[in-house]
């Protein structure tokens, strides 16, 4: 048996001091669940979308028959109209619909309660034809195919001036909306949303005038117009700057680090709109903060007037960044301080925590060595201050990356590069393998224990599998839903034996057990941070978490042999480990928590 020695014990003795910005308090306790609204659970069939809802967006290419795919279908098997096409999977999947929508959320928050969730995220929910509804075509609105009347709502909007505020009306996707917030709330549960103020649609309502009205247009400067339309000819020549070069995504317009007043008038409207949807002055009937999409591409000016509307509204109101590739091609994420620490946003959706972990519980080769690992841990917390740490959404995959399964099985893949069979046939798309269930425990375990707020994507619960996007964006394995098994693949032949859809109980009940654990323990949420052991031969690592009269214990090992637990937790219970580990010996790829 290897001897352990502590080879440094850092006690970074940091007192919970409240961070200038504020960050809000339920955000250190917070147990964060993202929903993918198109493809969470389809409560209500009779709002599915049609084939004319997908005129307006990628890829522009509308089809003659179509129809909703059924939940529990082969998730690569074509369907009927899709092999019409003569189009890929890939090109299709951007032309699939499931019909997810509000009523569905509505109908799971009891099972998001007892899974011990307490904050939902979800993605865009306003007026979009896309299924991921980032590219909207008005912001002051609920998708009228996440609402119980479509039509009617579609004719609501139709009476309105969305240029003029005091005009908007609610219709019955809005407030369906509206009893989802009361539900939420009314089960502890907070909700924040997709806030898209970089890109909209083609048919976004003032892009549309713009078209329409030409260089006199009131709204022309929201946009970078690059060539107007010539009457005297028959083809359009109107352009304009979209999102990373696409003219799908029409990019709003910045100047001197901001935006237009009138534009920023606009967006403030949308954030009072939601944010206190009666306008009484009191933020209970509204959302509780907003997740920025491509936040570093907005000027960040107008970040900083907009935390200012937010948080007049409602002082605990918790804003956060989407902040990821500094560098893409050299796997480098970006250091958000500058977001962080300006009086700008909260916290961000922390990918540096997300590919450290990768790079150390399960890259095979060239993986961290566990003081690397460990001082990148240290480098954000020194970034970001710890205080603010506490509150960052520690994820381990999102809807632009493959799912963390996905990921332990095809360990030479980094956090979003080359993940899925499109670029690497090779790419496994299965169910987690019986010998990385306890590698796939540990890493969950340093999610739920280790600074910052946990994160679920959805499904993940279940242990579901999917390379990245569109994979990842699967309809959610329901009990009550029966689906067919996983034979089908993008290239090549059906696999002969194909994979079982259904709930993973054990993985299921092993979430619930680290919610409820991270509940009992304000240590883990709310406490400092010591590292007990650090040894990079036996890939040992330990740490001690305390706040007031509660501190836990954990180790991980992350190496291929038993390791032996330091003596320092003997007087404390045993809380949680993985199998084949004792109070003495902790097992390979395995993670013990003591508990005082
Ligand atoms: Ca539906
Ligand atoms: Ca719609
Ligand atoms: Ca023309
Ligand atoms: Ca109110």
């Amino acid at each position: 048996m290897t001897h352990i020695k502590i080879l440094t014990l850092i006690i970074l003795g940091l007192s919970i001091i409240n961070h200038s910005n504020g960050s809000p308090k339920w955000s250190k306790n917070a147990i964060w669940y993202q929903i993918f609204p198109e493809r969470f659970r389809n409560g209500d069939t009779t709002n599915d979308p049609t084939k004319e809802t997908l005129d307006g967006t990628w890829p522009f290419d509308p089809v003659e028959e179509w129809s909703i795919s059924p939940w529990g279908s082969d998730w690569y098997k074509m369907q009927e109209w899709e092999i019409k096409t003569d189009k890929d999977f890939y090109y299709n999947a951007q032309r699939r619909r499931y019909g997810g929508d509000i009523q569905g959320i509505i109908d799971k928050l009891d099972y998001l309660n007892d899974l011990g969730v307490n904050a939902l995220y979800l993605n865009p929910v306003f007026e979009s034809p896309s299924l991921h509804k980032y590219g909207a075509t008005l912001l002051h609105h609920i998708d009228n195919n996440f609402g119980p009347n479509p039509k009617k709502d579609t004719a609501i909007i139709q009476t309105e001036n969305p240029a003029s505020p005091k005009t908007w009306q609610w219709t019955s996707a809005d407030m369906l909306f509206l009893d989802l917030i009361k539900e939420c709330h009314s089960r502890d549960m907070k909700i924040i949303i997709d806030g898209v103020f970089n890109h909209v649609g083609i048919d976004f309502w003032a892009l549309k005038k713009v078209r329409e009205e030409g260089p006199t247009s009131l709204y022309k400067n929201w946009f970078t117009i690059k060539k107007w339309d010539d009457p005297k000819t028959t083809e359009d020549e109107f352009t304009y700057e979209g999102w990373s070069g696409l003219k799908g995504l029409p990019e709003f317009k910045q100047t001197k680090n901001d935006y237009p007043a009138s534009l920023k008038s606009y967006f403030n409207s949308v954030v009072k709109r939601w944010m206190d949807p009666n306008g009484d002055g009191n933020p209970e009937d509204g959302i509780d903060g907003w997740r920025l999409d491509v936040a570093a591409e907005v000027p960040i000016d107008f970040w900083k007037e907009f935390r200012k509307w937010v948080k007049e509204i409602n002082p605990e109101a918790y804003i956060t960044g989407e902040i990821w590739w500094e560098d893409y091609k050299n796997n480098k994420l970006k250091n958000a301080s500058k977001w962080i620490k300006g009086d700008t946003f909260d916290g961000v959706m922390n990918y540096r925590f997300a590919d450290n972990c990768y790079q150390y519980f399960i890259q095979q080769e060239n993986s961290l060595t566990t003081q690397q690992f460990l001082n990148k841990i240290k480098n954000i917390h020194e970034d970001y201050e710890y205080n603010v740490c506490l509150g960052l959404q520690n994820l381990l995959g999102s809807h632009d990356t493959q799912r963390f399964i996905s990921m332990i099985e095809n360990p030479n893949h980094r956090l979003d590069h080359g993940a899925n069979l499109k670029q690497n046939r090779n790419y496994a798309v299965g169910p987690l393998s019986e010998h990385n269930i306890k590698k796939a425990d540990q890493l969950l375990a340093y999610q739920f224990f280790s600074p910052g707020a946990p994160y679920i994507y959805y499904g993940d619960e279940v242990g579901m599998w999917g390379a990245d996007d569109p994979d990842c964006r699967k309809p959610m394995v329901w009990d009550d839903i029966q689906y067919e098994d996983e034979h089908a693949l993008p290239y090549g032949n059906p696999r002969k034996k194909g994979y079982r859809v259904s709930q993973d109980k054990r993985r299921l009940n092993f979430f619930k057990r680290l919610c409820a654990i991270r509940k009992s323990n304000t240590s883990l949420c709310e406490g400092d941070f010591s590292i007990i052991l650090q040894n990079n031969r036996t890939r040992m690592l330990g740490f001690k978490r305390t706040h007031k009269q509660n501190e836990c214990l954990a180790f991980f090992n992350s190496s291929d042999t038993p390791q032996e637990i330091p003596k320092v937790a003997d007087s404390m219970k045993l809380e949680l480990f993985s199998s084949g580990t004792t109070r003495k010996i902790i097992s390979s790829k395995g993670f013990v928590l003591f508990v005082k």
